[in-house]
């Protein structure tokens, strides 16, 4: 059994809609699909058994995060919550790369909803796990050819 990205969207715009406390506007079909792909490890196109359990276990995980470091009970993290919220969940990075995945993923205001933390922070997760699988002597560098480049950055 293999989850695909229209059910991915099923399941988990099921879950959120029970969870009062997370505000959102639903997972699209279009972050449905890049979560598949950046999860994709075997490269199915779905989500095998490993692979959603390993997501699944996550999305619990970051959605107690984000509960816990939404301070003002707003239901969104506001862009002073956000990197508390992001060292929790293991990702400490600095001002400027906060500063970009705001603009990227949260609204005019600086506010993040549920399904777009959800969706960077699987991101972010899969890009860290790229890197250390291509960083094989931990030298905390890779070195990519364009065809392996564009395979990691294309299918995302
Ligand atoms: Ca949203
Ligand atoms: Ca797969
Ligand atoms: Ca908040």
């Amino acid at each position: 059994m293999e989850v695909s990205p229209n059910e991915l969207m099923n399941i988990l715009n099921k879950v959120v809609c029970k969870h009062g406390k997370l505000k959102t506007d639903g997972f699209s079909a279009e972050s449905c699909r890049s979560m598949v792909a950046v999860m994709d490890s075997d490269s199915t196109g779905k989500l095998g058994f490993h692979e959603f359990k390993y997501l699944w276990n996550n999305i619990k995980r970051w959605q107690a995060i984000y509960v816990n470091y939404d301070a003002d009970h707003s239901g969104v993290i506001s862009a002073s919550e956000l990197p508390g919220a992001f060292k929790a969940a293991g990702f400490p990075l600095n001002d400027q790369l906060y500063k970009m995945i705001i603009r990227r993923y949260s609204d005019d205001n600086g506010d993040m909803d549920f399904d777009n933390f959800i969706g960077c922070l699987v991101r972010l997760d899969a890009m860290c796990r790229a890197f250390k699988t291509l960083d094989k002597d931990n030298s905390g560098t890779i070195d990519l050819d364009i065809k392996e480049w564009l395979q990691l950055t294309m299918y995302s």
